[in-house]
Formats: C-alpha cells, sequence, structure tokens
C-alpha cells in the first residue's frame, strides 16, 4: 500500500506548469474558478488540508489563523511580500510560513523602471490621446514630460528589488540615493548616497521609488509631510504595497502640482483603489503586475513547491521560511 500524499489547499488559480506540479507532488484541492475566499471560508476549507498554498490579498490574518484546522502545518505564500499572513499568529499554532523571494527581483525592478519612465514621460496621456483619437499632429510643446538621464532617484527600501531597480537607473546616469534599516556594504552600495533618516533623503529626490515592505512603520509613510519636502516637480513610484502611501496625500500632491506625476503598481485596499487615481491625468497607473510575466510567474510557484515539498514531503525546513519580526 502506497502512503498518501499530503493535502494542499490552492487558495487561487495559479499558472498551468505550476499546478501540474502541485498535482502530481502533493493530493491538491485547485481553485480552477479563481474564487476569492474570505476568512471563515478558508478557515473551513482548510479542514484536513496538511498545507495552503497562498497569495497576497488572501486573508490569512490572526483571526484566520486562529481558525484554521489543526492539521495545517505549512503557508506557503505565492509571494515576496507576506504581510497578509499573521506570522507570529501562525508561529504560536507552529505552522510553518514560506514566501518567493528572489525570483521576481528582475520583474518587479523593471515594472519600477516602467512605472517611473510612463510617470516623466506622460505615457498615460500619450497613449489616451492616440486610442481616443484625439491626436492632431505633432507639436513643438506637446505632451512634454520631465527628463529621466541624469537625474536624482531616491529608494525606500534598499534590499533585493531596491538594488535592481538601482542598476537600472544607473543605465540612465541616475544618481542613487537610498535608505534602508542598515546601510549596504560598499561593493552593493556602488556609490549610492545612504540616509540613515529616510526624511533627510526626500530633498534630495527628483523621483522616489518606493521599494520596502509593509509593516507597521511604513504604513502611510508617504504622507502630507513628506510629500512637501520632495521637490517642487519630483516624481512618486510605488512598486512594492499600496498601503506605504497615503492616497488622499498623494493625490492632493497630484492635482495641486507640487508632484509632477506618480507612476503606481500596487495601491491600498486593491483593486478597490482610491476613487482620486482614475481623473489624475499624471498618474500612470498600473493594475499590480510587478511580478507578471510568464517566467516569473512559473518560477515564484516552484519556489512555494520548494518549500512545501521541502516541509510536507521530506520534513525538512523550508528554505525561504519567514519568521516572526
Ligand atoms: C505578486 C507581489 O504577484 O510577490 C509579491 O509580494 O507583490 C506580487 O508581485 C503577488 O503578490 C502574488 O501573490
Amino acid at each position: 500500500m502506497t502512503a498518501s500524499k499530503p493535502r494542499v489547499l490552492a487558495t487561487r488559480h495559479f499558472p498551468p506548469d505550476v499546478e501540474t506540479r502541485l498535482s502530481a507532488n502533493f493530493d491538491a484541492k485547485l481553485n480552477p474558478e479563481d474564487k476569492l475566499y474570505d476568512g471563515p471560508l478558508l478557515a473551513k476549507a482548510a479542514e484536513g488540508f496538511d498545507g495552503i498554498m497562498c497569495a497576497a490579498g488572501d486573508p490569512l490574518n490572526a483571526e484566520t489563523i486562529v481558525r484554521l484546522p489543526a492539521s495545517v502545518r505549512m503557508i506557503a505564500t505565492f509571494s515576496v511580500g507576506y504581510e497578509h499572513v499573521d506570522v507570529a499568529a501562525a508561529a504560536k499554532r507552529d505552522i510553518k510560513v514560506s514566501n518567493t523571494p528572489d525570483v521576481l527581483t528582475d520583474a518587479t525592478a523593471d515594472i519600477a523602471m516602467l512605472c517611473l519612465l510612463g510617470a516623466a514621460r506622460r505615457a498615460h496621456e500619450g497613449t489616451s490621446m492616440l486610442r481616443t483619437h484625439s491626436w492632431i499632429g505633432w507639436e513643438p510643446t506637446q505632451l512634454m514630460g520631465v527628463h529621466v538621464t541624469g537625474k536624482r532617484l531616491g529608494i525606500l527600501g534598499m534590499g533585493r528589488i531596491g538594488q535592481a531597480l538601482a542598476e537600472r537607473a544607473r543605465a540612465f546616469r541616475m544618481t542613487i540615493h537610498y535608505s534602508n534599516r542598515t546601510r549596504l556594504p560598499t561593493d552593493l552600495e556602488k556609490g549610492a548616497i545612504f540616509y540613515a533618516n529616510p526624511d533627510d533623503m526626500l530633498p534630495h529626490c527628483d523621483f522616489l521609488s518606493i521599494n520596502a515592505p509593509m509593516t507597521p512603520t511604513t504604513r502611510k509613510w508617504v504622507n502630507a509631510e513628506r510629500i512637501a519636502r520632495l521637490p517642487k516637480g519630483a516624481i512618486v513610484v510605488n512598486t512594492a504595497r499600496g498601503g506605504v502611501v497615503d492616497d488622499e496625500a498623494l493625490i492632493a500632491a497630484l492635482k495641486s502640482g507640487h508632484l509632477f506625476a506618480a507612476g503606481i503598481d500596487v495601491f491600498d485596499g486593491e483593486p478597490k483603489i482610491h476613487q482620486g487615481y482614475y481623473g489624475l491625468q499624471n498618474a500612470f497607473l498600473l493594475p499590480h503586475m510587478g511580478s507578471a510575466t510568464v517566467e516569473t510567474r512559473n518560477a515564484m510557484g516552484f519556489k512555494a513547491l520548494d518549500n512545501l515539498e521541502a516541509f510536507l514531503l521530506r520534513g525538512q525546513t523550508p528554505p525561504d521560511l519567514v519568521k516572526a519580526s
């Protein structure tokens, strides 16, 4: 008699190759219709499952984790960010939590550069002009944006993605300023200017890119006061988490002209984003696409599976174990 496979509940519809491996190695319950679980439904659906493969936005808060059945031993999130999983509550229940670092660094840094360029060069207004048939022809003063090459880029959060963005920005001869919990060693800093206090960096940012995770400290960090410290005409880019920005403050600064533009891929409360963004021509908006390439989403799924397999099939510590801070 062959031993039965551990059971894994997939909360979302993951890429086909990922689901194929998930189903081959586990007794998996997939979610082909990609129906969203709320907390109580998720706790109920997890009955009898050993592992949960989830994604950003899933409500794995303390309330849900307390209600999870005793069978659940591991939560593997298909994301690098894990603010949606209450890691401390999971630790109390001895539930392991893993994430998917590294594999989405390049794709997300690419989207940050796209947001930076799209905002600076008025890409939204340009594409809208064409698609609404309102382009009457080239004009010497048409859609003049902000020059990118040689400008100062301030990066809040110089982890893997922040560093990959800096690498790209250096190709545009941008000067890199950054703030991070700890200063990088010289070989990784590569001449970037460090600020122990991120507030001190703000007056030096022609562009400010948010690459820090969502934590109680970073929640609504980009507020009216800090936006006021940015030079007039600065551009804000956010590809990390929407909650790091105070939407009201950002929208007000985009309307007043204190900020020239913003490039945003992530929103507080997404997909129900602040209505104020829709009317802003100087907001270049994307629907949380940072990691959305076939290669990256597969790699994220395989990484989540590497972790589930290590723990549930081989009894090893998941390689990307997340610990409560
Ligand atoms: C993911 C992300 O696509 O990995 C992350 O933290 O923000 C995204 O790029 C998404 O969160 C999938 O769960």
